[in-house]
């Protein structure tokens, strides 16, 4: 286990420190409900999606009234990511993940997807 682990962080470092920071369109999906099966809005309205990659909050480009969102982050192969839906008073949280910076991957009831930029 010890050495699966620290396979895992050599090749987490030799990756970051290969690459430079790219541009790179991440793009979220949000489920119709909550995990808890609730509507996102008080009432039962579309969700407003962003995201917060790596601590960088990206609320002022939220998408209004909609199921997914697609936002240009800069970074290396991995990102934490965090999807929220923006409300007046307390936003909602869709969930958070560790992601590598190709295909797909899930936080909570959220898609997240990379496609390279321009
Ligand atoms: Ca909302």
């Amino acid at each position: 286990m010890y050495r699966a682990n620290r396979n895992a962080f050599l090749l987490f470092m030799f990756l970051s420190a290969c690459s430079s920071p790219a541009e790179r369109i991440v793009s979220v999906r949000l489920n119709p409900v909550m995990e808890d099966g609730s509507r996102w809005d008080l009432l039962g309205g579309v969700p407003d999606p962003y995201i917060v990659v790596d601590g960088k909050s990206y609320r002022d480009h939220a998408c209004d009234d909609s199921y997914k969102c697609s936002f240009r982050v800069r970074g290396s192969w991995w990102y934490r990511i965090e999807v929220f839906d923006r409300d007046e008073a307390l936003d909602g949280k869709a969930g958070s993940a560790w992601c590598l910076a190709s295909g797909t991957c899930h936080a909570g009831t959220a898609e997240i997807r990379f496609e390279e930029g321009p």
